[in-house]
Order: structure tokens, then sequence, then C-alpha cells
């Protein structure tokens, strides 16, 4: 009889080596492990033996049973690792193929423009603020001393929404929301988006952009305004630009005056984008009328301010040689790609 325990063990090695699978290995459990198993069923033929034979007999059986257990959690474990194993080859990744590229993103060159505008002055110690592009007629006219019928308005042909309230047809009136919102010493720059009912041509867009500057303090004078405007002219387009500054008319302005910078482009002879005169007018400046300031609740006879304001459009034509508007807005990735950094 301890042949046949052998035999039981030798067969359950075999079996249990050779296993491939898990069902198979599940049929051996119940073969040899079984209540009716094999084991099982050789214990149950020991009663008719006598007491020492018995006892021997069990304690082998005994011994043949943790042995199958044993080589069963083996079988187990092999088959657990070749399954792991196969998984991996199923999701391999061949990291030495080259990587798929992403188109990615970059600054529309109005952007680039604004930034390296917004940089100059932060540097000077400007902060930037941002006002409604839904504007109360009152800040977008009326309170920059353009009343009702005053010709200026002819200028901005309007987007009115409703009665009393437009688009904003320029940045001049976050001056107004600045002044009645914060006492001097004031030092802002406002970049923004306008619209006007203007005919779109190759200089003229409904929507476009400005950036506005104001600064209000005691003893601000016309040479602040021309010294800032001249290092901010350096900074953006080269040291040796000059610039020239003609009477203009802005009526929240007196003196006021319109700047001209050096051809960026020419640097003087004459070109197409300078219209060979060697000069490129860039923005609209001057002292804020004192009603302005009045009309803000700051005391023109203690406190005096320049302001200016330019068309980011017309100083990204002439930087970049852009000669057609339109071009900024049609967003050909042809174009947009000659500003990739
Ligand atoms: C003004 O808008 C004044 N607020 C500027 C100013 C501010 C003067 C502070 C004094 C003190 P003007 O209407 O000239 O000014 O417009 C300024 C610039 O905006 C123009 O030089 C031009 O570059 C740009 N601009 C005006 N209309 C358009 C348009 N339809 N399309 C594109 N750019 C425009």
């Amino acid at each position: 009889m301890k042949d046949t325990l052998q035999k039981i063990l030798e067969e359950a090695r075999q079996s249990l080596q050779a296993v491939t699978d898990e069902k198979t290995l599940e049929e051996l459990r119940v073969k040899y492990l079984g209540k009716k198993g094999v084991i099982k069923e050789f214990l149950g033929q020991l009663g008719s033996l006598e007491i020492e034979m018995r006892k021997e007999l069990g304690r082998i059986a005994n011994e043949v049973k943790d042995e199958v257990e044993r080589l069963l959690e083996e079988a187990e474990n092999r088959l657990k690792s070749l399954k792991r194993e196969a998984k991996l080859k199923e999701g391999v990744v061949d990291i030495s193929l080259p990587v798929k590229s992403f188109p990615v993103g970059y600054p529309h060159p109005l952007t680039l423009v604004t930034q390296k505008m917004v940089s100059i002055f932060q540097s000077m110690g400007y902060t930037v603020v941002e006002g409604p592009e839904l504007e109360k007629e009152e800040y977008n006219f009326d309170m920059l001393n353009i009343p009702k019928h005053h010709p200026a308005r002819d200028d901005h042909d309007s987007f009115y929404v409703i009665e009393g309230w437009l688009m904003r047809t320029h940045t001049s009136p976050v001056q107004i929301r600045t002044m009645l919102a914060k006492k001097p010493p004031i030092a802002v720059i406002v970049p923004g988006r306008c619209y006007r009912r203007d005919a779109v041509d190759a200089t003229h867009s409904h929507t476009f952009h400005q950036m506005e500057g104001l600064v209000v303090g005691e003893n601000i004078s016309f040479a602040d305004l021309k010294g800032t405007l001249l290092l901010w002219a350096k900074l953006m387009f080269g040291e040796n630009t000059q610039i020239r500054l003609r009477p203009d008319y802005f009526p929240f302005t007196e003196p006021s005056a319109e700047l001209a910078v050096t051809c960026p482009v020419c640097h003087g002879p004459g070109c197409p984008v300078c219209k060979h005169t060697g000069w490129v007018e860039l923005m609209g400046c001057g002292m804020v009328e004192p009603t302005v300031l009045k009309n803000c609740g700051i005391d023109p006879s203690k406190y005096s301010g320049f302001a200016f304001g330019l068309g980011i459009e017309r100083v990204a034509m002439t930087v970049y040689g852009v000669k057609d508007i339109r071009h900024f807005y049609e967003n050909d990735i042809r174009l947009l790609e000659q500003f990739r950094a």
C-alpha cells in the first residue's frame, strides 16, 4: 500500500509539473485533495488494517497530501507568472520609435507687440488696468470733454447697443474710470479692444486694439511726456530711434500732439512702410485737459497729467512690415507661423 501512495505522489507530481492552464489545475486539485479525491479514498481503505500499520500509512498519506499541496501551489505560481509575462508582451512599447508631434500654438503678432509694450511700461513703473468693452457714453465721450454734437464724435462712428451704452471707440474712457477710482499719483497703461463703424480697408477695421497711457501727479509736464515716449520708442524700436511731436487736437488733452518715430524699417531714407517720409505716425498724446481732471474730482490747480493712445495694429504693421491690417484677423496659418518664437 506504501507503493500505492508513492504512485499517487509520482502521478500528481508529473501532472502538476506539466499543467499549463488554470482549469486543469483546478481539476487536479479536486482529483487529489477533494472530498472524494484519491488521498481521501486511500485513507478510507485503512479501516480494516491493524493499528500499527494504519498509523504508519496514515502518516505517509498525510506527507503525500502535504507534498501535493506544495506542488499545487508551485504550479499555481508558475501559471500566474506565465500569465503576467504574456500580458507584458501584449502591451509592449517600442521606446525607440519617433515621437508623434502635436501642433503647439504660439502668440499672435498683436499679442507679441502688446506684451513687449506692456513690459516696457511696467519697467518704468506703470500698472496695467483694464476696462469694459461695453461702455457708458458718458465715460467714452462726455467726461472726456466730448459733449453731444461735438465734431470729434464724428471721428468715432460708434456701435450703440442701447441708449447711453456703446462698444467703446477707444481706450480713453479707462482714463475716467481710473481717475474716479484712484487719486494721484497715477501711472497706468490700458491695452484693450475697441470698436468703430469704420469701413474695413488696409489700415482700418471695425474691431481693433489700442493702448492708452495715463500719468497724473504733481508737477507733471510736457517734458515728462516727451521723455517717457522717447524712452519707450528707443526700447521698442532700437536705441537710435528718434521721435517727432507735431501739434494735433484731442478734446481731452491740451496741448495735444501726434507722435511719429523714425521709420523702424528703413531708418530714414524712406520705404513703403513710412511712405517714403522716414517717419511713422504712431499715436496721439497730450497734457490731460483740466476739465477732464475736474470731471473726475481731481484738482487741476494741484495736479497735472499726460496721456497717450496708440493703435496696436499700427505698431505691429510697422514692426513686422505687414501691409494690410486684415492679415491680423484672418488667422492664415502661413502668416501666423512666421511669428513662431
Ligand atoms: C484716439 O482714439 C485717442 N483716444 C488717442 C489719445 C489718447 C489721444 C490719449 C490723446 C491722449 P485716434 O482716433 O486717433 O485717437 O485713434 C488712435 C489710434 O487708433 C489711431 O492712430 C489708429 O492707429 C488706431 N485706430 C483708430 N481707428 C482705427 C480703426 N478703425 N482700425 C484700426 N486702428 C484704428
